[in-house]
C-alpha cells in the first residue's frame, strides 16, 4: 500500500511504564500481561489515514535501552514524534520525566512532537498521580498530553492518532520543509514515499539521497500491519 508519508516515533520513558504493550496495542490489538524484556518487539508499524492522507508511522521501541542511553542519539536521529510515557501508578516514573525531556530535546529536532502519556489509566485505585499533574507538566514544557491504558486500550489509538495529527500540522505550516530537512542526515523528520512527484526532471544529489534512506527505512517495517 502507498503512503504519503512515514512519521518515525520513539517510546521512551522508564522501565515498566508500559511502552512495549502500547505498541502492541496498537499495532496488533492486544495486550501483554506479563512485563517480559525479550518479547518486545524493536519496532512496529501501522498506516493511519490523517485528513484524507495515508501516513505509515514507523515506531521504535525502547525495550532494554533505558540503561543503555548512550545509544539514544543514533535512536532519536530522524524521529517526527515521541511517546513519553510514565506509570500513573508509580510517581517516582513522573519524577524521571525531566531527565527523560532532557535526552530527547538534546538528541532530536527541536520540532519533535512530544505527546506525554500516563499509562494505566484502568488502575485507578492504585492511581499515584493526578491528571492534574500530568496536565500541568505537559502545559509547562509544550507537550501533548493523554491518560492510556495498554490493556483496555483506551485512549491508545487517539495517542497515536493525535501525535500524528500534530505532526502534519506542523508540516502543513511549513514548520518541516521535507526537502531541506531530508537533506541533512540528523534532521530528517520524514521520508516522503513519493519522492518523483517533488522532483519534476533533474535528479540531484539529495534526491538520491533521500531515495536512499527512504530504501533504508522501508526495510525496516518488518512489522508492518497493512
Ligand atoms: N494494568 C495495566 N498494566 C499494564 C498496562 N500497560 C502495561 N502494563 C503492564 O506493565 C508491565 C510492563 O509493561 P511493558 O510494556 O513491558 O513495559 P516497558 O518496560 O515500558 O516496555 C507488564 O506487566 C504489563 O502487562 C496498562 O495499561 N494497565
Ligand atoms: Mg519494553
Amino acid at each position: 500500500m502507498t503512503y504519503a508519508y512515514l512519521f518515525k516515533y520513539i517510546i521512551i520513558g522508564d522501565t515498566g511504564v508500559g511502552k512495549s504493550c502500547l505498541l502492541l496495542q496498537f499495532t496488533d490489538k492486544r495486550f501483554q500481561p506479563v512485563h517480559d524484556l525479550t518479547i518486545g518487539v524493536e519496532f512496529g508499524a501501522r498506516m493511519v489515514n490523517i485528513d484524507g492522507k495515508q501516513i505509515k508511522l514507523q515506531i521504535w521501541d525502547t525495550a532494554g535501552q533505558e540503561s543503555f542511553r548512550s545509544i539514544t542519539r543514533s535512536y532519536y536521529r530522524g524521529a517526527a514524534g515521541a511517546l513519553l510515557v510514565y506509570d500513573i501508578t508509580r510517581r517516582e516514573t513522573f519524577n524521571h520525566l525531566t531527565s527523560w525531556l532532557e535526552d530527547a530535546r538534546q538528541h532530536s529536532s527541536s520540532n519533535m512532537v512530544i505527546m506525554l502519556i500516563g499509562n494505566k489509566s484502568d488502575l485507578e485505585s492504585r492511581r499515584d498521580v493526578k491528571r492534574e499533574e500530568g496536565e500541568a507538566f505537559a502545559r509547562e514544557h509544550g507537550l501533548i498530553f493523554m491518560e492510556t491504558s495498554a490493556k483496555t486500550a483506551c485512549n491508545v489509538e487517539e495517542a497515536f492518532i493525535n501525535t500524528a495529527k500534530e505532526i502534519y500540522r506542523k508540516i502543513q505550516q511549513g514548520l518541516f520543509d521535507v526537502h531541506n530537512e531530508a537533506g541533512d542526515r540528523t534532521r530528517n523528520l520524514m521520508v516522503p514515499s513519493r519522492i518523483h512527484l517533488h522532483c519534476a526532471t533533474t535528479r540531484t544529489p539529495i534526491l538520491d539521497f533521500l531515495m536512499q534512506v527512504h530504501r533504508n527505512l522501508s526495510s525496516f517495517s518488518i512489522f508492518s500491519q497493512v
